[in-house]
């Protein structure tokens, strides 16, 4: 978080990921209705965008994955203009010529939203020597999965970062399904983290599923980033609550494994903590919760309405 605003509260974050939530709960309600462009929601990801976002300063950047309606509503998108722009409208962040898999939101530091596997981790050291050469103390986040760390530009944009002393802070979503492969077909061991360790960069993993520990790990390791001026690595254990995308299926996974990780569900592990404290009841947890709903019913109203582009600007924008 930044020196001149105050830490996020533990309702601040839980009411962020009730956001995401119902954003997401939106989408494949969107579905359920009828044909929909396809979407990678997080659910069961959003401990993971909300406390590491939420240890940004306005002027960090961020990169990430096909999986990144957590990590920009986190970072204050409009949901509105988030959904136009997954529904192709005009009013969206890219003028609806993005879809839900290359969003981009210059405004809100967001570089670029990758449906290329890995393509965000190929760009991060580019970025992040820019933020160097022009100073300042920003730094560049960069949202990944384990199936991207698999991927040799992985290492590539590890070493890179490391040699040239890049302001990076990777952050690794290992949500342990890679489309439709598990992460055990395909890594040696469970973590990535250790990985960071033949970079001569230092790691961290974290119970991706408890918001207050991503936060707190997050601050740290962001810290370290602008001090050393140095990238880092830091591993969220988390589990993609939902298909590889929408519309949903998940015929491919044990059962068992998706009720052990149901039973962590970092939205129900928050409320009860606050429940516990008396920090809420159940009325005003269900008062946040019917917020989180409004504003969403009032983002599909607004992108539902939204015009698509002219075709008259088939061709603006458009530099090559
Ligand atoms: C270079 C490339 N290879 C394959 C794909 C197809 N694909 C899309 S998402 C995905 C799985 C990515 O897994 P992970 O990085 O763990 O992210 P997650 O979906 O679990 O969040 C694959 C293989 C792609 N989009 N790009």
């Amino acid at each position: 978080m930044h020196p001149s605003r105050p830490a996020p509260t533990r309702l601040d974050l839980l009411g962020a990921m009730l956001r995401i939530r119902a954003y997401e709960e939106k989408i494949v309600a969107f579905h359920e209705r009828g044909p929909f462009p396809h979407v990678c929601t997080s659910v069961g990801q959003e401990a993971t965008a909300v406390g590491v976002v939420s240890a940004l300063h306005p002027d960090d950047q961020i990169l990430t994955n096909h999986r990144s309606a957590g990590h920009l509503l986190a970072r204050g998108a409009d949901p509105g203009r988030l959904l136009a722009e997954v529904m192709g409208r005009s009013t969206g962040y890219c003028k609806g010529r993005s879809g839900t898999l290359h969003i981009s939101a210059k405004e809100l530091g967001v570089i670029l939203t990758s449906t290329i596997v890995g393509g965000e981790l190929s760009l991060a050291p580019g970025v992040a020597l820019s933020r160097s050469l022009l100073g300042g103390e920003g730094i560049v986040v960069c949202f990944f999965g384990d199936g991207a760390a698999c991927e040799g530009i992985f290492h590539e944009s590890l070493n890179l970062a490391s040699v040239w002393n890049l302001p990076v802070l990777y952050v690794c979503e290992n949500n342990q399904w890679q489309a439709f492969v598990h992460r055990k077909e395909t890594m040696v061991g469970d973590h990535i983290a250790p990985w960071a360790a033949s970079y001569g960069m230092d790691s961290l993993t974290v119970d991706g599923n408890d918001a207050e520990a991503v936060l707190e790990a997050a601050t740290r390791a962001a810290a370290q980033v602008r001090a050393t001026r140095r990238p880092f690595l830091l591993e969220a254990w988390t589990y993609r609550q939902r298909g590889h995308m929408e519309p949903h299926d998940q015929s491919y996974v044990d059962p068992a494994e998706i009720q052990a990780w149901l039973a962590k569900d970092p939205i129900a592990r928050l409320e009860d903590r606050l429940l516990a404290s008396g920090e809420l009841t159940r009325e005003s947890l269900e008062a946040l919760r019917a917020e989180a709903r409004a504003a969403m019913e009032a983002a599909a109203d607004f992108a539902t309405a939204s015009p698509y582009p002219d075709p008259s600007e088939l061709t603006a924008g458009v530099y090559a």
